[in-house]
């Protein structure tokens, strides 16, 4: 059995998540930890919320709210939210958590003792008002290059320069409208990077399961000169600095929060007992470590988090594969939480079943290029797969049982050609479709559950007990035992992309509520397989998306 350990990215805790998060890193990290599951595997599938650094200060500040009370509030909502989408993760923590700040602490020390932090002066804007140096992004004014009025201090939202707070016009402050800002100096601690250029090479050579793209970006990083990172931040939410002068300063968000991956276990250790979180990360050579992350966030993970590992001069586990995900953009546009573009999963699962929504960003998932989600697009697809194909394998077969053969996989009669036929034609489609779950080709991996539902429509389309049946009892048995055993073989297929309209079709069979294994006799076998057991009625498990229903999608989310 191998142990294959799964983090997605933490989802920044100021508030809810659109489409475009969730399949950049938690859906195919969720598909991938139940494929990995269903083939026998010991799976650890990691996640948390992702609370410090300014957006989640900044959020609270919006909310009227106290942070640490906002942070726990917004938590919940995630985690309910992702419950709903099926996302079966072990542990779905918070770096705010005391695992995190005692975790980061030790890391910050081992890399002091290491001589890799650096102290260094810097000059930083101070409010007289706030009482307090304010990060770039809270330092707003007018941009020097398009004149738009509300540009931040890190970057112009107008045109899309990226800026210094010192070349706003008339800056102020986005806390109090201080506008008697002054530049103090203050001094902060930096991660020697480029002390560890080499060893990060020679490790990034040892990986060779990285997408092209993911290897390239990293590569990037360190030939052009590694710059030492600045890891601590003035403000006063976050992880203390354990040193003399830094009372008033907390580690940096990038610097904490990828450590949370360690910690998150760490609270899944606490929660019982008989885990071991060591097993995961300490000395554990039998490990396989799979990250899923958007591409703004591969720099981090391929090159400043083995940093913080690596420089540790510990034994922890680094990662093996980062899958990393392009955009998915919003009916030719982006996705954009702070202008509300897009489809936010609150809204999302108000409006269908997570499965649709499953279904369509991994048959679709942004693995080579940036994807466009389009209103008109997601219905048609969902409309087609799920419920002209798949849905109505399932209801026509299940029912057409209840009708001839007394709601049971018939017995009686023997295979003909085609049945056997079919039975090397599923062997062969399951040996490619485990293929492309193995290699984390998502799309790739939809694009043959669905190939597999059509075959198994097809075949019925062609065997047609329902005619048979008039004239041929026993062909027609055989057709039905067939039709029922493909129905069932489809749904355990699609399970990890589709749990809960899998689970209906599986329950019908009397297997629901399970992790459904991996298919390993040959299909001609399964295929025959069962006579005489009993199939429950099973309620249209997919009904189309209507007219009406796409316009009000359409309206809702933005776009007429
Ligand atoms: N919260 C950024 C993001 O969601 C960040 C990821 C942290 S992973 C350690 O894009
Ligand atoms: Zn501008």
């Amino acid at each position: 059995m191998t142990k294959i350990l799964i983090t997605s990215a933490l989802p920044y805790v100021n508030g809810v998540k659109h489409l475009g998060n969730l399949i950049g890193s938690l859906l195919p990290a969720d598909v991938h930890a139940r494929f990995r599951r269903q083939v026998g595997d010991e799976v650890l599938f990691i996640c948390a919320t992702d609370e410090h650094g300014t957006p989640a200060e900044l959020a609270a500040l919006r909310a009227g709210e106290e942070i640490g009370a906002f942070c726990a509030r917004q938590h919940a909502i995630q985690a309910d939210i992702y419950r709903r989408f099926g996302l079966s993760f072990d542990y779905f923590g918070r770096t705010s958590s005391p695992q995190n700040a005692t975790l980061t602490q030790h890391f910050y020390r081992r890399l002091d003792a290491a001589g890799l932090i650096d102290e260094r002066e810097l000059q930083q804007v101070w409010s007289p008002v706030d009482q307090r140096f304010l990060p770039d992004r809270y330092v707003l004014g007018t941009c020097p290059h398009c004149g738009h009025g509300e540009a931040r201090g890190d970057q112009c939202d107008g045109c899309g320069a990226l800026l210094d707070p010192d070349e706003l016009i008339a800056p102020r402050s986005a806390l109090s409208g201080d506008t008697s800002l002054e530049i103090r100096s203050t001094r902060h601690l930096f991660l020697r990077q480029s002390k560890l250029v080499e060893r990060l090479r020679g490790w990034i050579d040892q990986r060779s399961d990285w997408p092209a793209f993911v290897v390239s970006t990293a590569k990037s990083w360190l030939t052009a000169e590694l710059q030492d990172r600045c890891i601590t931040r003035d403000l006063a939410w976050g992880v203390p600095v354990p040193r003399a002068g830094f009372e008033s300063k907390v580690f940096y968000v990038w610097f904490d929060a990828p450590i949370g991956y360690i910690a998150a276990t760490q609270e899944w250790a606490a929660a019982a007992v008989d885990r071991d979180w060591r097993r995961w990360w300490w000395q554990a050579k039998d490990v396989r470590y799979i990250q899923f992350l958007g591409k703004d966030n591969v720099p981090f993970h391929a090159v400043s988090f083995p940093a913080t590992l690596l420089g540790s001069g510990e034994p922890w586990t680094t990662v093996d594969v980062i899958k990393g995900f392009h955009w998915l953009t919003y009916e030719g546009g982006k996705f954009s939480t702070s202008a509300q573009r897009g489809v936010f999963t609150d809204a999302a699962l108000e409006e269908l079943p997570a499965d649709l929504w499953r279904w369509w960003l991994i048959a679709n998932a942004p693995e080579s290029a940036d994807t466009d989600f389009s209103v008109q697009r997601f219905v048609a697809d969902v409309n087609k797969d799920l419920a002209d194909v798949f849905g109505n394998l399932a209801n026509r077969i299940i029912s057409f049982s209840h009708v001839a053969f007394d709601g049971r996989i018939p017995e009686g009669g023997e295979p003909s050609a085609l049945e056997l036929e079919l039975g090397a034609e599923f062997d062969q489609r399951i040996v490619s479709l485990r293929r492309h779950h193995e290699a984390l080709e998502f799309r790739a991996a939809a694009a043959e559950t669905r190939a597999i539902w059509r075959a198994a429509n097809a075949y019925l389309q062609q065997a047609a007990p329902w005619t048979a049946i008039k004239s041929d009892r026993l062909k027609a048995a055989v057709a039905t035992r067939t039709g029922l055993n493909l129905v069932r073989l489809s749904a355990v297929l699609a399970w990890s992309i589709i749990p809960e309209l899998s689970e209906k079709v599986l329950a019908a069979f009397g297997r629901g509520g399970v992790v459904p294994d991996w298919p390993i006799k040959p299909c001609g076998e399964l295929l025959d397989g069962d006579a005489g057991n009993p199939v429950a009625k099973l309620a249209p498990i997919v009904s189309k998306i209507s007219a009406d229903k796409t316009g009000h999608l359409a309206r809702r989310f933005g776009v007429a």
